[in-house]
Parts: structure tokens; sequence; C-alpha cells
């Protein structure tokens, strides 16, 4: 059959089983516009490239699919560059389609052009120029296809103007043809076996899991290995709702605002067992001095994670969801064979570092409203049945320390990257994967300004997310760090609560805008943006300026360096630091 290289291309991608995509069109992708107006994929136009690639970014965490983006050239493809870096650092199965000058053009310096391939390079899994139409399936097949499997990651195809416009065949490739791409997926026995032992014998055991247990289905497989081997449970920022946090077994997030029992228990652990985490700084702090005690057991399904950051003593590649169930298999006839293990003291001590430490704020009736304060009664109201997006700063630390998470994909941000202005888009894309739920994004005053023009995508498209802004008139995050590191000499950090005023703003997007500034007011004003229909609701919180996020691990320092914070008395913070260890 004779068809363009745009026709093949939106066959390509309904082929793929692309549902929906979200782009903005200019000159050299414009072929392509044309023939997506009969497709069966809906395609939500954006006001800014970088919303696509975050819609995108949102979809696929909300649904475990590719997301698919299309823009282009030039401009278009630059716009996109901090989202596709941010699905590589997050691991987000994301397919950027990038109309290019034609091939004629390429390299002349011509309007539009930019070299995104080579722009993009370092911050995609996989990248290609297509310069054959007949090329175009095969391109598509092998994009979706390596986004997806392994280690998930940005794909980017490049498509000259003319390559779309070429009249050629369409071919959908049986078997995909890649030499070298095969991500090892069974874990070897041996192994395994060797893990379960150190697990078995293992006294201040601690699981610590990352997003890969999210991205490759693990939740259950974990739960039942954590279960079996009665060992504590943190679930790193990008793993919240991978093991339920009312679970008596959760210690919660680790890192520099996690919480403290989670840092104390990998600081105290005799054997981490690190299930699709990749020992990021934000979580180690000073990695000469984390975990000291601890031997390791490292299993990814990127064998680049191990040893990257901290030897493994014991390194298992593979997919994290069939190392769980094996783990799980092998522990059992570990302890068939040697008897159970025994983490009794072990976990008293660690119940009594969740009583003693927990994230503590005070919210007086007729003071100031907190911003924990909105995140608690969030969790409260929803009892977890939301999916929650966050931006960048203090508002992610008290979402991601306030909410209680029961379940996978119900926690989207940015975790590598931290990107602000990743919310709003997000939330969007979650949105349109997830129609049913109730979707809503926890947003800062300065995140919200980078991206809210997707407000009108909300709007036009009927995308009833919520945003909640914890708007503290500050760029808050850095506010604190200059507090506490710079001897509160503010610069730059002040942005005003007033300007923008945010109900305004969104009622000029077509969105219902509301503001709140006392506790009392939360809770109803919470349940009317819920009842908001078709359109965005955003809520202007008028929180605490002054509120800081605590505990703290000041960056670069050892994790036993854990700042309780302004909430906590002395007393508890030198009993803090002394760390009572009750197991030997
Ligand atoms: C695009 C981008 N620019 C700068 C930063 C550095 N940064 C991290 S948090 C933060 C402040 C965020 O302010 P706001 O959105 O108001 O959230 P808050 O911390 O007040 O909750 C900044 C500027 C960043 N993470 N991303």
């Amino acid at each position: 059959m004779q068809l363009t290289g745009a026709q093949a291309l939106v066959r390509s991608l309904e082929h793929a089983g692309v549902e929906v995509a979200f782009g903005l069109p200019g000159g050299a992708i414009l072929p392509a516009y044309d023939p997506l107006r009969d497709s069966s994929i809906r395609h939500v136009l954006v006001r800014h490239e970088q919303g696509a690639g975050h819609a995108a970014e949102g979809y696929a965490w909300a649904t475990g699919r590719v997301g698919v983006c299309i823009v282009t050239s030039g401009p278009g493809a630059t716009n996109l560059v901090t989202a596709l870096c941010d699905a590589h650092m997050d691991s987000v199965p994301l397919l950027a389609i990038t109309g290019q000058v034609p091939s004629s053009a390429i390299g002349s310096d011509a309007f539009q052009e930019a070299d995104i391939t080579g722009i993009t390079m370092p911050i995609t899994k996989h990248s290609e120029l297509v310069t054959d139409p007949a090329r175009i399936p095969a391109a598509i097949a092998e994009a979706m296809h390596i986004a997806a499997t392994g280690r998930p990651g940005p794909v980017l195809v490049d498509v000259p103007k003319d390559v779309l416009q070429a009249t050629t065949t369409w071919h959908w490739p049986e078997a995909l043809d890649l030499p070298g791409y095969n991500p090892v997926q069974r874990p070897n026995a041996k192994r395994v076996r060797e893990a379960a032992a150190l697990l078995r014998a293992a006294a201040r055991p601690v699981l610590y899991v990352g997003g890969g247990v999210i991205k490759a289905g693990a939740h259950e497989a974990l739960r039942e290995l954590a279960e079996a081997a009665k060992a504590p449970v943190t679930t790193t920022l990008m793993a919240r709702g991978a093991f339920p946090d009312d679970h008596p077994l959760a210690l919660g997030m680790p890192g520099m605002h996690g919480s403290y029992a989670a840092v104390a228990a990998l600081q105290e652990a005799d054997l981490i067992v690190a299930l699709g985490a990749r020992f990021d700084d934000r979580v180690t702090g000073n990695l000469a001095t984390f975990a000291p005690k601890a031997k390791i057991v490292h299993a990814d399904i990127d064998p680049a994670e191990i040893g990257k950051n901290r030897t493994a003593d014991v390194p298992i590649v593979g997919d994290v969801r069939l190392v769980c169930e094996q783990f799980a298999a092998e522990y059992g006839a570990a302890v068939a064979a040697h008897g159970p293990g025994d983490t009794g003291a072990w976990r008293r001590t660690v119940e009594a570092w969740k009583r003693d430490f927990p994230f503590r704020y005070d919210q007086q009736p007729d003071g100031q409203l907190k911003p924990q304060y909105v995140m608690e009664r969030l969790s409260a109201l929803t009892g977890g049945d939301a999916v929650v997006v966050a931006g960048v700063g203090q508002h992610q630390m008290y979402a991601s320390q306030y909410l209680r998470f029961t379940r996978p994909r119900s926690w989207i941000n940015s975790g590598g990257l931290g990107t602000m202005g990743f919310a709003i888009p997000a939330a969007m894309g979650a949105k349109v994967g997830r129609p049913d739920e109730l979707v809503v994004a926890v947003d800062g005053d300065g995140c919200f300004q980078m991206t809210c023009q997707e407000l009108a995508t909300c709007t036009v498209e009927r995308i009833p997310i919520k945003v909640l802004i914890l708007n503290n008139g500050h760029l808050g995050m850095v506010r604190q760090w200059q507090e506490l590191f710079y001897q509160e000499r503010y610069s730059e950090v002040a942005l005003g609560v007033d300007v923008p005023d945010y109900v305004a703003l969104t009622q000029a997007y077509g969105g219902v805008g509301l503001r709140c500034d006392r506790p009392e007011d939360v809770d109803a004003t919470l349940e009317k943006a819920f009842a908001v229909e078709g359109v965005p609701a955003v809520v202007d919180f008028r929180v605490d300026q002054l509120e800081g996020v605590f505990p703290m691990v000041p960056a670069g320092r050892p994790n036993d360096e854990i700042i309780l914070g302004p909430d906590f008395s002395d007393e508890e913070q030198a009993a803090a630091t002394r760390r009572e260890v009750y197991a030997s």
C-alpha cells in the first residue's frame, strides 16, 4: 500500500497501541498533523512543549504505558529537553517524535534547525534520525519497545519534513532487529540464593525499595518477601506507594527529608537489600558514611547501577519482580533448611524510633495555616484514593511525608531531576490516563508559575485536575537553605503571595479558583475543589511562609547528622543522635 511518510508515522503509532499523544505542531512536523486528524489517537494540544513532555510522563507514570509527545523542530524540540532529561533520570517510558528540517537543509543552519538527536544524546535511552520513509514503522516499533523494556526511558525519533512528505510503503516488522539490546530479565539463581541466606541470617535487615519496584509491578512480590522475612521496608521518593504506609513494617521515605526511622534503620542495618533503587545522594547523604555496618544486596534491571555508588556484596541483575518472587521462595527454602531468622529485637527498635521521632509540626487552631496540615487533611479526605502529583520543593517533601500511600502508581513526581513545573502538566497526563480517578497536583507557588499555562489545555480538553498550591510566597526550599546555611541572608527568593492572583488567574483560564488561609476551612475547601467537574480547580492555600521541612540531613553530610527540627526538644534531638539500638 502506498502512503506518505506522515501517514506511515500515524499508522505506526496506532499499530503500536498509542491512544493519546500530547503535542504542538509547527512547520517541520506539519505533514504529520494532517493524518492525525483522521486518527483514532487522541491528540491533546498543549500550550508549551515542556507541558507535552511532562504530560506524557504523567500518563506513563499513571498507566505504566509509554507516554507519547509530538513537537516540531528547533524550539519545539528544545522545549522538550527538560522533560526528556526528567524522564531519563526517573526511568519513565517516553516516545518523543520531533519534526526536523528537510534532509537537504540539515547542517545548513536552516530556519528552526536544531540537532535534537545530538542535543538529547546523553538524556535519551535511544534516539534516531529517520532518513528513509520506509524505516518509519520499524523506527516506531523499536522506539516503543526500547522505551518500555529493561530499564524504561525516553526515546526520540526525529523525522525530517521531506521524509514525512515522501511516498512509501507501510510494513510493520514482525520481529525487531536490535542486536546488542537484550535486557536481562531472569536473575541468577545462585545469587538470589546467596541473598536469601544473608537475609535469613541478618539481625537488622532493611529492604530499601526504589522506583524500579513500581515499574516492574513488583509490589505484591515485595510484600510477600518483606512479610516472610519480617524485614522493615523503606520506600524512596520514587517508590512511595510500592509498600503500604500503614503496614507495620513500613518505615516511610529515607534520605534528606526522610523519616527518622528510615534514615536510622539504614545507618544501623547489618543488611540492606536494595530493590530497583540506585543509592542516590539524596538517600545516602555522604556516601562514605552511609550504612557503615551493612552488607549490600543490590538488585536492578540495569547492570550499570550495580556498584555505581556503593559496592554490592551480592549483585543481582534482573527484573525486580522476578527477583522478589525468587527471593521469597529461596528465603522459604533457607528457613526450612536452617530455621527462621530473628528480627524481633530490630523491629522493636525501629518501632521505638517511629514512635519517638515521627514527622511533627505544630498547627495552632487560630494560628497560621501549616502546609503539613493541608497534606494531612488531603490524605485523610481521600483515604489514599487519589493520584497525587507533586512539583519540586518543600511542598513535594510535605506531600511525600504526610500522605499515606497505600497502592502503587498513586504518587507521581520529579525525583531525579527535580523539575519545577512538573506537577500541572504531569497531572494533566495522569488524568488523561486514569480519567476515573481523582488526580491532585500539589504545587508550590514558584512551580505553578512555570507551567500553569496548561490549565488552558485542561479547560479546553476537559481534563478536570485539582491543583493545590501551598502558597508560601517564596521559592520555599531555597529560602529554607538560605535560612539554615546562609544565616538568613535571603537572596532572590521572595515571590510575594498576591501576584499573580491565583484565583483570578485560574478563572481566566476557565477553571474554578478557590482560596483558603485558615485551618478550619481546609476540609470544606478541599471538598469544594473535589466537587468541580469538567474544568480544573485550583486552591490557593496561604500557608506559613517560614515553615521548614524536617527532618533534614544537610546536603553532603553524613546521615548521622540528621536534624529533627524546631518541633523537637534538645533532649529529643540528643536522644535521636545517640540512637539507641536494642538489637545486638
Ligand atoms: C526548573 C528549576 N529551577 C530551579 C530549581 C531549584 N529549586 C528547587 S526547589 C525551588 C523552590 C520551589 O519553590 P516553590 O515552587 O514555591 O515550592 P516551595 O519550595 O515553596 O514549596 C527551587 C527554585 C528547580 N528545582 N527547578
